[in-house]
């Protein structure tokens, strides 16, 4: 996640052109520092700068993804078919919130047994997530997302069948088909780049994310969050395509991947086509009347969730006030921004 998107807590602000994001542990650092050394990935993660500690806790110093962008457009995207670690499934510690946030989103979908117990394992919330979500069936789910001068929607944990999937991309593009176009070319350039990146061919990348970004002038993707990526096994190898199977550490990250390029291949050019800034949007909806995007064309916006917003947008930062520490002459390298 970014701050824009993201919990308000795990950044601050540095800048300009960076932002710290709260980090326990080194192992996100680790990879940062790992992808940072493939040339050939740089470019498309966010460049790290360095590790800072503020007040008693550690931060790790990032590119600002967002910076240079105008009022933009914002998707996070998490991908792979398993979004939790290997480690999950000898975890039989059932939690109650877990299973407070499964009835939330299906109050039918505990057993009988976590009925009584009024808890589930991780393992068991995460597959639900998975199963309830595009995650199992495309390798991929839209978290959040953010319209121009709007809140981000992050009601989206439903977002699931191949329709759920084509509206959200189409709502999101907003009719912009140059940008669909360019995000296509980037996200193949990433797709070869990490079918050719050593660190791949010995890690699994679980619960990363690719982040879209397009303003009036500009469109990137990138790949963010890596709090769970893993050595793999000595010995062992992954494809990240092939179905998970406890202790195989497949975790379908380019199998989500072709599976996204392919949605955003299959959508029709001038869906969802929206003027400019709307009150409202909606997504996946189970409220198809609220639906406040102007003149559809070529998709009807159903089944889905409503958002409504009526404020201008305010990137979320964290309270604590940092100092700056860094500046990048320009924040978002312009090899991996295309004009929109
Ligand atoms: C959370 C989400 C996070 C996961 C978190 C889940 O569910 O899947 O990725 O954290 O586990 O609760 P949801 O998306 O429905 O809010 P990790 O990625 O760190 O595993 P947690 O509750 O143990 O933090």
């Amino acid at each position: 996640m970014v701050p824009v998107i993201g919990p308000s807590d795990c950044f601050a602000p540095a800048g300009p052109g960076t932002i710290w994001k709260k980090c326990s542990g080194g192992g996100e650092r680790d990879v940062y520092e790992a992808l940072g050394r493939e040339v050939e990935l740089r470019d498309i993660v966010p460049r790290y700068l360095g590790e800072v500690e503020y007040k008693g806790q550690t931060f790790i110093e990032l590119q600002d993804l967002l910076h240079g962008f105008r009022d933009p457009h914002v998707m996070d995207i998490k991908m792979g078919t398993r979004t939790f670690l290997e480690c999950e499934v000898q975890n039989i510690a059932a939690r109650s919130d877990l299973y407070n946030k499964m009835l939330a989103v299906d109050p039918m979908a505990p057993s009988i047994e976590e009925h009584k117990l009024k808890a589930v394992t991780k393992l068991r919330y995460m597959q639900f997530r998975e199963h309830q979500s595009s995650t199992s069936s495309h390798g991929f789910r839209i978290e959040a997302m953010k319209f121009r001068g709007a809140p981000p929607v992050t009601d989206l944990k439903t977002v699931r069948t191949p329709m759920d999937v084509k509206h959200t991309l189409a709502l999101f593009l907003n009719g912009r088909d140059e940008v669909r176009v360019k995000l296509l070319v980037r996200l193949k350039d990433m797709r070869r780049r990490l079918e050719h990146s050593k660190y791949l061919q010995n890690h699994e990348i679980v619960g990363s994310s690719i982040l879209i970004i397009y303003d009036e002038c500009r469109a990137g993707a990138w790949l963010i969050d890596f709090a769970k990526t893993r050595a793999l096994p000595n010995g062992l190898q992954v494809n990240h395509r092939s179905t998970w199977a406890p202790g195989n550490h497949e975790e379908g990250f380019l199998y989500g991947l072709d599976q996204l390029i392919q949605s955003f291949e299959n959508l029709p050019q001038g869906c969802a086509k929206t003027n400019g800034v709307s009150n409202g949007h909606s997504t996946n909806s189970h409220v198809s009347n609220s639906v406040t995007t102007n003149g559809v064309s070529g998709c009807q916006i159903t089944n889905c969730h409503s958002v409504t917003n009526t404020t201008t947008n305010n990137l979320s930062t964290s309270s604590v006030s940092s100092p700056s520490t860094t500046t990048l002459s320009d924040g978002v390298s312009t090899d991996s921004v295309q004009p929109a």
